[in-house]
């Protein structure tokens, strides 16, 4: 079997391992990612959109950061809006601003800077297996090309979303386990059409919640609350133009432009924790340990605060002088996870139809009065959206 060497083994290359990648190769760490799709299947993959200004830092870090400063979208607060009521929440109540620049923007400047850089990834590396993660010589398998191959490391990352590999290699009596999952999903669109608006807004509509976002001037990501279990194939863009016109206030209406859809797809909504995220010589990154509501846009933004954490934690542990980095990860990563799990967790539940029941709703938009009238309130949510510091 064809054996491999390195210091850290990174599984997946989303996000999250590109980040820790090229950290590690800055620190001088050496690192090989395995990655089970091809390069152009991870950039297919649409998602997330809001940047926060750590993130930006931990991207400048990477050495990928000038683009989204250079070309993201500044956004300076955003709307919360209900029936033809809105309730600005201004960023610069709190000093910052997040950036408007699509996850897969963030990938492909990624993947381009770790080949600048010389970073081995395999990519359709199949069967990827962590081993021996409680002993002081890990390592993984995987097969590619038919063979089967072996990499000796000092750790394993697993930066492979919630359905990786990672998180199950670990038997359930070590981790302890928090999860909510709410009765709907978001049925989002991609289309190159002129958005409704330069702002995001948040809109809690009797019917289901509804969002306006965009990717540049000319390209809008809209999404719409639908049933958790809605299939996408009941869903054409049409369709799609009419109930989101039908929802929307009547000012975003009038600038609605409609057009085919470049990408349509069906996000459920969730929170989950596993605890701990380090188990021996194997740390959880990102998705692979926790799943947010991408109601708080804050998915993207823990995943790579996580692959930021996970690389000083390591770059101390070579370094020398600070024996106990590697056991501090998990506390100092989960505690800035949960602050953005409840966050989430409460954009949610104050935009969403939760139910039929009137009380809810009654509850919500006096809660929607209660922030217009109050800058506290306003506060509270701009720095908890613009990321809170690490
Ligand atoms: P990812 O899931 O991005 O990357 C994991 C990588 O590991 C993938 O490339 C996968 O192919 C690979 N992998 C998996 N199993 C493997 C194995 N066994 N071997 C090797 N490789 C393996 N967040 C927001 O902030 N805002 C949003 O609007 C938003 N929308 C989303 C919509 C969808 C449909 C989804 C699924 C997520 C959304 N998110 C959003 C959250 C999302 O952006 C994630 O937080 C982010 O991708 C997390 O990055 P990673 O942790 O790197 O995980
Ligand atoms: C997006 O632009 O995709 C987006 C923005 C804010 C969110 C979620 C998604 O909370």
């Amino acid at each position: 079997m064809p054996t491999e060497r390195t210091q850290v083994v990174i599984i997946g290359a989303g996000p999250a391992g590109l980040v820790l990648g090229q950290l590690l190769q800055k620190c001088g760490i050496d690192n090989i990612i395995l990655e089970r799709r091809d390069p152009d299947y991870v950039l297919g993959r649409i998602r997330a959109g809001v940047l926060e200004t750590p993130t930006v830092q931990a991207l400048k870090e990477a050495g990928v950061g000038d683009k989204p400063e250079r070309e993201g979208l500044h956004m300076n607060g955003f709307n919360l809006r209900w029936g033809e009521e809105r309730c600005h929440i201004d960023f610069g109540m709190v000093g910052k601003h997040a950036l408007v620049y699509g996850q897969t923007r963030v990938t492909r400047d990624l993947m381009q800077a770790r080949q600048a850089s010389g970073g081995i990834t395999h990519y359709e590396a199949e069967d990827v297996q962590p081993h021996d993660f409680d002993s002081e010589r890990p390592w993984v398998s995987y097969h590619k090309d038919g063979q089967e191959h072996r990499i000796e490391c000092d750790f394993i990352a697993g930066c492979d979303g919630f359905h990786g590999v990672s998180r199950q290699s670990i038997p359930a009596e070590r981790k302890q386990e928090f999860e909510t999952a709410f009765p709907f999903g978001w049925l989002g669109i991609l289309a190159d059409v002129t958005p409704v608006s330069e702002e995001v807004s948040w809109i809690n509509h009797p019917e289901g919640f509804l969002m306006c976002s965009l990717r540049s001037r000319t390209r809008s990501r809209y999404y719409l609350q639908v049933p958790k279990n809605e299939d996408i194939r009941q869903w054409s863009a049409d369709r799609f133009w009419v109930e989101y016109e039908r929802r929307l206030p009547r000012d975003l209406a009038a600038n609605l432009q409609t057009g085919p859809a470049l990408e349509m797809s069906i996000t459920p909504l969730h929170s989950y924790v596993c605890t701990p995220m380090r188990f021996g010589r194997l740390f959880l990154v990102g998705d692979a340990a926790h799943i947010v509501p991408p109601t708080g846009a804050k998915g993207l933004n823990l995943a790579i605060g996580d692959a930021q954490e996970l690389a000083h934690t390591l770059h101390a542990h070579y370094s020398g002088g600070h024996p106990d980095a590697i056991e501090q990860y998990s506390d100092r990563a989960l505690g800035r996870i949960w602050k953005a799990v409840r966050f989430s967790w409460w954009m949610t539940t104050l935009m969403h139809k939760l139910s039929d029941q009137p009380f809810e709703r009654q509850i919500q938009l006096a809660e929607l009065e209660y922030t217009r009238g109050s800058k506290a309130a306003q506060t509270a949510i701009a720095e908890n959206f613009c990321g809170l510091d690490h």
